[in-house]
């Protein structure tokens, strides 16, 4: 966009505010309902919520669209999800370690950039930081000479790829160990960052002065070696969550963002940062309607933190609601963060993978819904991305290139009967130029763009983009019809377009297509349209198994061919045919391909793997349920993850521990066992727990008492192993506390591991 068009931008605006002024208060002669009020409010509320444009490191990060999570460390040698603190550095040794190999992943798949996690909340770092021995320093890989993050910044350089980086303010090292630094009680005093260590003196020459305690200060020095030592780095990722604090240790939030802004202007902070929100779960779930302009509480030296968890950030009521608080308004994307496997450590090759399909479909809501995704995809212990994980990686990849290639769009003329001037002409929305775009006429909300494509053409994919970096977020409703037939058909619809918006339809073949934008905060803009075809595939068979022990396979729209095996070959066209329900009352795994009957399509491979089916198992005894609701204990052991069993909740006497026991009806030797929460409303889901064995019912012996670590934001089925086997025919899960502290508890479905 040039200079001229800038001023341009400024008049607008100018002329913009004093209609509105105009509007407002010619309104003001006239008696005013309560309906006028709220109009004039919400108007005035759009009109704020329009100014608030992405810095250019924002836009610059959104442009990314796709970027790689790595979760590595100590973890990945111990199987947990949150470490302790007190592990030995000398676990971790991925003897194998090969940054290029994950970067040429990576890169294959698409994605922009790699965030690692240069300290988890164990606290061990991946660099051989001056300020700890809890590190790789301390490791027996490669005798303690080595160093992830440089290894990982020299491979992002090869393959052109950003680099970010992950340091978790929670750190359980500096809490546990005796003169750790974390919640120490030191007094805060004026401090030199970085601190000087003798004999590792510091390339970057730049010092600076904060009044800081023991803990900000050890956290500042590693972000000046993070943030000098390793290249540019694009992201800060700071992890809002916490398995422990201690000593009412506070952040210094905001000299941690002036030190980042000093050293590298050009990176984003996430998280409890003022650039790049979380997108509120872990799941891969995303919102219909994503603003990126959201009302934050407070002043802007000290903020208060929406809930990111909530459905409704940036509503105009919402801002009006926060506004009317002496809140602000801020530019504040969302990210969509999800791992590849259940969990975000690489744990065993038992653990589930998500499949291609499943990957697609976040991809497709997240970056196609205003956000960017962020996937992680944890090394395993030998330092290398996992075989399963680089083939869906590797697919999805390129489902994506081949999709996105061409733009059948090409060569269309765009008309709208009403545009703001020759600067904001139809055709903008096609020159591949995101600077330019149409616009309406001021204050005119709504408008209408028609498409001809030179002849007609079969996409199922359709891409919008708004002009956000000039012109902000405005659009939240539209609809976009095809020219079938001799009529207009509604072939898709949404509510927030932002960055990118893509609508999935079913296939479609045209050479007319019409963008109706139905309303707006102030004059809609796009400045990118895109019709794309995907290749159809079949989707992938869904593997489940009744109490009775009876597996069923099924596909979502019946027709294809399912061939399976229980063998845990791979299936393919001569495998057995499944046409009615296996038995597998034992532990054992189900592979099944979905292949269509006269096109060469086949599906991915789905797996599933079960234990003991629960056919002889009873309760035994349970301390509440709700039968009212359909909710009883038995639901918890009725092999369907779709049914639960929750406690009592409304009486206010109500308060853990809750429990439930189960008669497994014949003596077992258990390795452990398995808690799948509820789906959907995850409240009552168990974080604090008891497990108890018995022989007879009535003596029980306690074989673990933990947290489910992570459980809050990753409700996903968790598997608890036992360090040594026991005898049961008796199982008892005692909850002592829920994920939100509430003093119910629930359970979609528990299971034993014997294996
Ligand atoms: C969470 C952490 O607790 C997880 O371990 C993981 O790092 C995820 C990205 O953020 O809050």
């Amino acid at each position: 966009m040039n200079r001229n068009n800038h001023h341009q931008i400024k008049a607008n605006y100018i002329f913009q505010a004093i209609a509105l002024f105009l509007l407002a208060n010619l309104s003001n002669l006239h008696f005013q309902t309560t309906e006028d009020i709220k109009k004039n409010e919400y108007l005035a509320a759009m009109k704020e919520a329009v100014l608030i444009k992405p810095h250019d490191r924002q836009y610059e990060w959104q442009k990314n669209e796709f970027t790689a999570f790595i979760h590595l460390g100590v973890n990945t040698f111990t199987g947990r999800e949150w470490g302790t603190g007190f592990e030995d550095p000398k676990i971790f040794n991925p003897i194998n370690l090969d940054t290029d190999q994950w970067c040429e992943e990576i890169k294959a798949a698409g994605m922009k950039m790699v965030i690692i996690t240069a300290k988890h909340h164990d606290g061990f770092c991946l660099w051989p930081t001056r300020y700890t021995e809890h590190s790789v320093a301390s490791s027996d890989w490669l005798n303690g000479k080595g160093d992830v993050v440089k290894d990982l910044s020299k491979s992002c350089e090869k393959y052109g790829l950003k680099l970010g980086i992950y340091l978790s303010p929670a750190d359980l090292y500096q809490i546990e160990n005796l003169e750790g630094l974390y919640g120490n009680g030191s007094k805060y005093s004026k401090r030199v960052i970085p601190r000087p260590i003798k004999g590792k003196p510091f390339r970057d020459k730049r010092t600076f002065s904060y009044i800081v305690d023991d803990y900000n200060e050890y956290f500042m020095n590693q972000l000046f070696e993070l943030l000098t030592e390793y290249g540019l780095i694009h992201e800060v990722w700071f992890d809002g969550a916490h398995p422990k604090r201690k000593g009412g240790q506070k952040y210094t939030y905001n000299q941690w963002y002036e030190l980042i802004r000093e050293l590298v202007p050009e990176a984003v902070i996430f998280g409890k940062g003022p650039d790049v929100r979380w997108c509120g779960n872990e799941a891969g779930k995303t919102r219909e309607s994503e603003w990126s302009v959201i009302p934050i509480g407070g002043s802007k030296d000290n903020w208060t933190w929406p809930d990111m968890t909530d459905d409704d950030l940036g509503s105009i009521s919402k801002i009006n609601e926060v506004l009317n608080k002496n809140g602000f308004l801020h530019w504040n994307p969302a990210e969509t963060n999800t791992s590849i496997r259940h969990g975000w450590f690489w744990r065993d090759e038992a653990q589930y993978v998500k499949s291609v399909e499943e990957i697609l479909d976040i991809w497709y809501r997240s970056v196609g819904g205003n956000t960017v995704f962020l996937l992680n995809i944890p090394p395993n212990n030998k330092g290398l991305l996992a075989e399963r994980d680089v083939e869906v990686l590797n697919k999805v990849g390129g489902i994506l290139e081949n999709t996105f290639a061409e733009n059948l769009a090409k060569g269309a003329s765009v008309s709208s009967i009403s545009y703001k001037d020759d600067n904001y002409k139809p055709d903008n929305i096609i020159d591949g130029n995101l600077s330019t775009c149409w616009m309406t006429p001021d204050l005119k909300m709504n408008g209408e763009l028609e498409i001809t494509l030179p002849k007609k053409k079969l996409f199922n994919r359709i891409v919008l983009q708004e002009q956000i970096q000039d012109y902000s977020q405005r659009i939240s409703e539209f609809e976009i019809l095809a020219f079938i037939e001799n009529r207009w058909e509604k072939i898709s619809k949404g509510t927030t377009i932002g960055y990118k918006h893509i609508s999935r339809t079913e296939e479609i073949s045209t050479d007319r297509i019409k963008i109706k934008i139905l309303d707006s905060r102030m004059s809609p803009t796009i400045n990118n349209f895109g019709l794309y075809y995907e290749e159809v595939r079949i989707s992938n068979p869904v593997i489940s198994r009744n109490k009775l022990g009876m597996v069923n396979i099924k596909c979502v729209s019946p027709g294809p061919i399912i061939k399976y095996t229980t063998d845990g070959s791979i299936p393919n066209e001569n495998s057995d045919t499944y046409t009615k329900p296996i038995e597998m009352k034992e532990h054992g795994i189900v592979k099944a391909i979905a292949v269509h009957p006269t096109k060469r399509l086949k599906s991915e491979i789905a797996t599933n793997k079960f234990d003991v089916c629960p056919e002889k198992w009873s309760i035994h005894g349970v301390s509440s349920e709700q039968a009212d609701n359909n909710e009883q204990a038995y639901k918890s052991i009725d092999g369907d993850e779709s049914t639960n069993w929750i406690t009592q909740w409304r009486p206010s006497t109500i308060k853990h521990p809750h429990s439930i026991a189960v008669n497994l009806g014949e003596e077992v030797t258990l390795k452990g066992f398995s808690y799948t929460p509820r789906k959907g409303i995850i409240n009552g889901t168990i974080k604090k727990y008891r497990f108890y064995v018995s022989e007879n019912g009535t003596d029980w012996v306690n074989v673990v008492s933990k947290e489910f670590d992570n459980i809050k934001n990753n409700p996903v089925k968790q598997f608890v192993r036992f360090l040594d086997n026991v005898k049961a025919s008796y199982i008892k899960l005692e909850a002592l506390s829920e994920i939100n502290g509430n003093p119910w508890a629930s359970a979609a479905e528990i299971g034993i591991i014997t294996k």
